[in-house]
């Protein structure tokens, strides 16, 4: 991806999430100077694998796990500090040197832990199926213009003042969800007083150090988290979460110009999956629910919920690709259909008798949608170990060609495992 001329690069999902971003960070990040979280929270969870070892990372970005990387969290992240510590003592522990190469925006809006109780006590938040880590009510804080934010920190009296009004509201949303939990003021203190130094010293204006580092030639690479049917205004509303996923919030989300943008890799399955509640136009019947669910191990790398999964649908990526303008697909888990006979792909929507083929607005009009498929051969054989496009069986290259024709947009990567040399370049 990162060349000569190609600098700033962004890693978006272009489904429901879980696509494999992790993955594809972690093999671009190799040619990255700077790896920048834009969006989300600890909600996200983005799998390395490097050897025997397996990270998930929530917080922090994926370009970690390469020494030398510089990694920040831009100012759209809501951040948990409590869980940002656990992660860095986890990486620490495991041997990866994080110092001096780690950075938090100073203008990032903190997770309270009254924001995750309330989180998991709404009826609201159990509707949609959320991940139960604060994200939405620290997101409508900031909105609602009394969010906390990293540099607050640095003046005991306003924070006191924002933790009281957030833990006054809090324990009123509390008692109307007839939760019995509270949150106290002292606590909340205590707790953040006992991270704020070591928050501090990670504060920076990561808008400002990315300018200059893209000023300066640097290679750039802006990890999204969750995925493009997932964001706030152009995904599964309101099964969505409650930022902008998709490469319009890369560049507000980190604070450069939108128009150092130069190429957006937009990450698929071979197939879909989401978790949580709302529309999966193509989610599978059992048996074979289950049987792809246990072939792509798909359970979540945060909350270890169960993902729904279900057939390719052409008509979100395409839909994805145009609103995020994708540059390039990277194809992930084409092993996991090896061992399927058929595939079925979906090119459109029948509603009320009539065939759509753009994504609809009105989640009613999906109620009552039905999948238009075509049909395709499985290729019964291993992919684990291609790794170029000619080692692929014939009906592997077909079901991708046609993937690619169909979301109009090139692949450029194709994932066959969860190994970081599990990788097809396609060029
Ligand atoms: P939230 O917690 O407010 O962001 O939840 C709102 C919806 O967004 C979905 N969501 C996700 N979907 C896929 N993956 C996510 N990260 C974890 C993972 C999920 C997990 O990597 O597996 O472990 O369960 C993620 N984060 C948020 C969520 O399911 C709601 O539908
Ligand atoms: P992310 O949130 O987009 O980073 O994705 P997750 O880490 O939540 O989920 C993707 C899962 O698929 C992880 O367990 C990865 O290790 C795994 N994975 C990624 N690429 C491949 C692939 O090509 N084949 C297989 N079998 N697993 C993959
Ligand atoms: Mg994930």
């Amino acid at each position: 991806m990162f060349d000569s001329t190609t600098r700033t690069v962004v890693v978006v999902g272009a489904q429901w999430g879980d696509e494999g971003k992790g993955k594809l960070v972690d093999v671009l990040a190799e040619k990255a100077d700077w790896v920048v979280r834009y969006q989300g929270g600890a909600n996200a969870g983005h799998t390395v694998h490097i050897g025997d070892k397996s990270f998930i990372l929530h917080q922090i970005p994926s370009g970690i796990l390469h020494p030398g990387v510089r990694c920040a969290i831009g100012n759209g992240v809501v951040m948990d500090p409590e869980t940002l510590f656990t992660e860095v003592d986890e990486l620490i522990a495991d041997g990866v040197d994080v110092e001096g190469r780690l950075y938090v925006s100073e203008r990032a809006h903190l997770v309270m832990p009254y924001h995750k109780l309330v989180d998991k006590a709404s009826a609201a938040s159990k509707a949609i199926g959320t991940t139960g880590r604060g994200i939405g009510p620290a997101y409508e804080d900031k909105v609602a213009r009394r969010g906390v934010r990293v540099l607050d920190l640095r003046n005991p009296a306003r924070l006191r003042e924002l933790v009281t009004a957030g833990v006054e509201r809090a324990n009123a949303q509390l008692e109307r969800s007839g939760s019995d939990l509270r949150a106290s003021v002292d606590d909340t203190i205590a707790a953040l007083d006992a991270l704020s130094p070591r928050l501090l010293g990670l504060a920076e204006d990561v808008g400002l150090c990315v300018h200059r580092a893209i000023k300066n030639g640097a290679a750039v690479l802006l990890e999204g988290a969750q995925g493009s049917m997932l964001d706030i205004d152009h995904g599964t509303y309101p099964f969505v979460t409650s930022s902008n996923t998709t490469v319009g919030g890369a560049a507000t989300g980190v604070g450069i110009s939108p128009m150092s943008l130069q190429c957006a890799l937009g990450v698929v399955k071979a197939y879909t999956t989401r978790v949580g509640h709302g529309p999966l136009p193509t989610e599978f019947a059992e048996p074979l629910q289950t049987q792809v669910r246990t072939l792509g191990h798909e359970f979540g790398a945060t909350t270890g919920r169960a993902r729904r999964c279900g057939w390719f649908d052409g008509v979100v990526v395409r839909y994805a690709a145009r609103v995020n303008g994708l540059t390039a697909l990277a194809i992930t888990k084409l092993d996991v259909l090896d061992t399927l006979d058929e595939l079925m792909v979906c090119t459109g929507y029948r509603i009320n008798g009539e065939v759509h083929t753009e994504f609809p607005a009105d989640l009613q009009l999906l109620e009552h949608a039905e999948p238009v498929y075509e049909t395709m051969p499985g290729w019964n054989q291993s992919t684990q170990d291609a790794r170029k496009l000619e080692d692929l069986p014939a009906a592997a290259r077909a079901y991708l060609d046609r993937l690619e024709e169909l979301c109009e947009t090139p692949i450029a990567y194709v994932s066959v495992g969860t190994r970081r040399d599990q990788i097809i370049g396609v060029h």
